[in-house]
Parts: structure tokens; C-alpha cells; sequence
């Protein structure tokens, strides 16, 4: 007879914005799109790695993957804008990958995978979505470049409501070395 299904959270690790890269973030939006779907100010992020709806254990399991991990911090310049017809998403992001940034995912996806979650086939590509259901034309977003000194990176729960998805950062972890 089948048992109750465990209950699940739906998580994915971050960089979270601090106040005032968040308001750049957001000033940008604001100025540029109009007549869309914008992200709201308090869910602007940059997804890192997304394990999706997990259990407890499997959520414990990638809090100590990502407590052992050891990276340093790194700086990110958030420069271009882009426009995905797939999703319809209009999204900004940095030209350059830092060294550092390629080897926090790489250290991310490595712990999904140690938690028995399924690899990520696609290639990591920074991006912070602006707005949603957006068309080609809304990505020809010009922007003056977005400065983004990273210490630290969070695991997040996404919360979906009637109103649209609340992003809830649950822990941090400091960069260092
Ligand atoms: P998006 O910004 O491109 O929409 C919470 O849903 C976060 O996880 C969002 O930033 C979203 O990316 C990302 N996300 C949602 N589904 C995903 C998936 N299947 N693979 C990778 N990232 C995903």
C-alpha cells in the first residue's frame, strides 16, 4: 500500500544580492521594461545550482555538501542583457565568467550530484531574470555596468503562492581562501 509522500521543498542555491546591488538591479528593470511581467525587487538573483523539490534528508545532505565546500570570493560585473525565446525571459548578466564563479558552480553541482540528485546536463550560463513572458524586443536593454563584490552564496526556498513565487533565503556560506 503506498505511504504518504515525504514532504518536499523546492531549493536552489544563489548569489542574493545585497541592498544596493539589489537596487541597481532593480533600477535597471524598472527603467527598461515596461508593459511586462518584472521580477519583483525582492526575488532579484543569480541561480547558482537548482535541486528542485527535495526531502529533509536529501536538504541536509546539500547543507553539509555546501558547508565543506571551500571557494574564494570573487567580483562580478553585470554588463549585457539577453532575451531567451524558450522561456520568454529577459535577463542580465556578466560578459566575463569569473574563474571564481565557474569553480563555485562547479563545486555546487558536484554536491546535487553526490546527494543523489540528476546532473545538470545544460552549461551554466549567469543570468538574473528581469522579467518574464517578455519578448525579443524587451531585451534591448543598454545599462550602465552593475558592480558585484560576491562573499557569500545562500540555499533559497521558492514558496509558490496565488501571487506569484517568494524566494526565502534559508542559510548562507561565506567565500573564502
Ligand atoms: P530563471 O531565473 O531562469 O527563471 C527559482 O525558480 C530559480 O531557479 C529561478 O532563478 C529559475 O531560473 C531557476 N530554475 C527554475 N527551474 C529551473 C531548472 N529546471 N533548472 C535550473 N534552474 C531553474
Amino acid at each position: 500500500m503506498p505511504g504518504t509522500p515525504e514532504p518536499t521543498r523546492r531549493l536552489f542555491f544563489a548569489l542574493w544580492p545585497d541592498a544596493a546591488v539589489r537596487q541597481s538591479l532593480a533600477t535597471v528593470s524598472k527603467q527598461h521594461l515596461h508593459r511586462v511581467k518584472r521580477v519583483p525587487p525582492a526575488n532579484l538573483h543569480l541561480t547558482l545550482a537548482f535541486p528542485g523539490s527535495v526531502t529533509q534528508p536529501v536538504q541536509q545532505c546539500l547543507e553539509a555538501g555546501a558547508g565543506r565546500m571551500v571557494a574564494p570570493p570573487f567580483d562580478l560585473l553585470i554588463d549585457h542583457a539577453g532575451y531567451w525565446p524558450r522561456p520568454r525571459i529577459t535577463w542580465i548578466g556578466p560578459t566575463r565568467i569569473p574563474a571564481g564563479l565557474w569553480s563555485l558552480v562547479t563545486a555546487l553541482r558536484q554536491v546535487l550530484e553526490a546527494c543523489g540528485l540528476v546532473p545538470e546536463s545544460r552549461p551554466f550560463q549567469p543570468h538574473i531574470t528581469l522579467a518574464r513572458k517578455t519578448n525579443p524586443g524587451t531585451g534591448a536593454v543598454e545599462f550602465e555596468p552593475i558592480h558585484w563584490s560576491i562573499g557569500n552564496f545562500c540555499l533559497v526556498e521558492s514558496v509558490t503562492d496565488p501571487a506569484g513565487a517568494k524566494y526565502f533565503p534559508l542559510r548562507f556560506w561565506k567565500l573564502e581562501g
